[in-house]
């Protein structure tokens, strides 16, 4: 008889002297509950000091010069490029893309194989939870191209309502762009069940995994999604860096997206070839010190061990349902605690969401309003504003009962005030 799988429980405290900004103090001396992990995340001092040396020792520009800095930066860059195709376990490096973050990596799909690709009449099929970076991209492509934009229902409940998908499939739509996790609802979408489905429809499949790389294990050939993207800010990496994963012979198949140096072989002064993959696709100079940053990030991430931080972060949000639930009239959206990320998004009647988070950044506690780049699916709630905690490794317990009790009050000071 085989042991049961026991999960490494994860101690957020052991984590958080790492990280330096979270002991900050605000409002005089109230400590600091970062919980607007979804926006961005916190670096920890091995992620900081890897910019600190990257700068300090081993600047230059990347695959120009052959002179030391030139070569230390360009091992450091590519390393970092190495590091990411094994957290995604990517077959190839070249299949690994340095964009600028998840939204320039939608565009650059978006851009050079919908142009390329897409007549007018062909279907680009979307989902109702979608956050914009992964739905803006896909309407300009429909206004330079004629092509349509279908979307899958969202249920009551916050889930992706599948029944309805075989029948936008009959209408063989040219791709189907999903998120894995949704940024508001926290819904982890069954990607096993809709990519085959969207495959055996003749669609390709971009996932966007700016929910769900940072916070569970990823398979990116095993998930057998034709793109994946992501960004590195909302994994403890800097900002102005993302990925672009794509499968071999659809990325050798598309053109280039941006013009001008790296991106070619050869020009001559009427015409130019491009370059092989990645650096077709990684025109100008890259984001050299933050995908540095980004390869740190996931050392860090690989210490902690993914399967223990999507442990830890589902335990502190079902803590968070079962806290808020007990608050008469705050409302949760999204599904079940056992079926989604570390989101936690929550409306409380009249009481606007601005006033929500306000109040709560008085006690310390740092969460989002608004409609957090998902007006499609706030309308779909019939909600204008939620506010939003979310979580990450160094997130504890303590944090979530402040929450709660904070909520709490926000609504009896709100009520009071009527
Ligand atoms: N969501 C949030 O507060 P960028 O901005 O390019 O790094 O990531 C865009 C993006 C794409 N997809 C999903 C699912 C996302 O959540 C985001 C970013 C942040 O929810 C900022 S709006």
């Amino acid at each position: 008889m085989t042991a049961p799988v026991r999960l490494r429980t994860l101690d957020p405290h052991a984590y958080r002297p790492d990280f330096p900004i979270l002991s900050k103090r605000v409002h005089g001396d109230v400590p600091l509950a970062y919980l607007d992990n979804a926006a961005s995340t916190q670096r920890p001092r091995q992620v900081i000091q890897a910019i600190v040396e990257a700068y300090e020792e081993h600047y230059a520009n990347v695959h120009r010069g052959i002179h030391t800095l030139a070569e230390e930066s360009t091992a450091l860059f590519e390393g970092a490029r190495e590091k990411v195709r094994s957290l995604i376990h990517a077959p190839t490096v070249e299949q690994v893309i340095f964009t600028h973050g998840a939204t320039a990596a939608i565009n650059l799909v978006a851009r050079s194989w919908g142009d390329s690709n897409l007549h007018e009449g062909d279907g680009v099929l979307v989902t109702e939870m979608e956050h914009h970076a992964n739905l803006v991209p896909w309407h300009q492509l429909a206004e330079r191209t004629g092509a349509k934009i279908q979307f899958i229902p969202v249920t009551d409940d916050g889930l992706l309502d599948l029944d309805k998908l075989d029948a936008l499939l009959t209408e063989r739509p040219r791709l189907v762009a999903v998120t894995a996790v949704s940024n508001v609802l926290g819904t982890i979408n069954p990607l096993a069940e809709i990519i085959p489905r969207a495959h055996a429809a003749g669609a390709l499949v971009l996932v966007d995994g700016a929910q769900s790389v940072p916070h569970q294990v990823t398979d990116a050939a095993a998930m057998d999604a034709d793109f994946l993207v992501f960004s590195g800010h909302k994994m403890m990496g800097p900002s102005g860096v993302g990925v672009l994963y794509g499968k071999r012979e659809l990325l050798e198949s598309m053109p280039p997206f941006l013009g001008g140096g790296s991106m070619i072989r050869r020009v001559w002064i009427d015409s130019f070839t491009p370059a092989d993959l990645p650096y077709k696709f990684e025109a100008g100079t890259p984001p050299i010190v933050p995908a540095i940053g980004l390869g740190a990030a996931i050392d860090y991430l690989n210490d902690v061990g993914l399967e223990a931080v999507h442990e830890h972060e589902r335990r502190l949000t079902q803590r968070a349902h079962e806290l808020l639930s007990e608050i008469d009239g705050v409302r949760i959206l999204g599904p079940r605690p056992d079926q989604k990320a570390g989101i936690v998004s929550f409306w409380m009647g009249r009481i606007h969401a601005h006033d929500i988070a306000q109040r709560l950044d008085r006690r310390g506690i740092a969460v989002r309003p608004g409609h957090h780049c998902a007006m499609p699916l706030h309308k779909r709630f019939d909600v204008s504003a939620t506010a939003r905690a979310s979580f990450y490794l160094y997130n504890t317990f303590e944090e979530v009962e402040r929450l709660g009790e904070a909520v709490a009050e926000c609504k009896h000071f709100f009520q009071r005030r009527r």
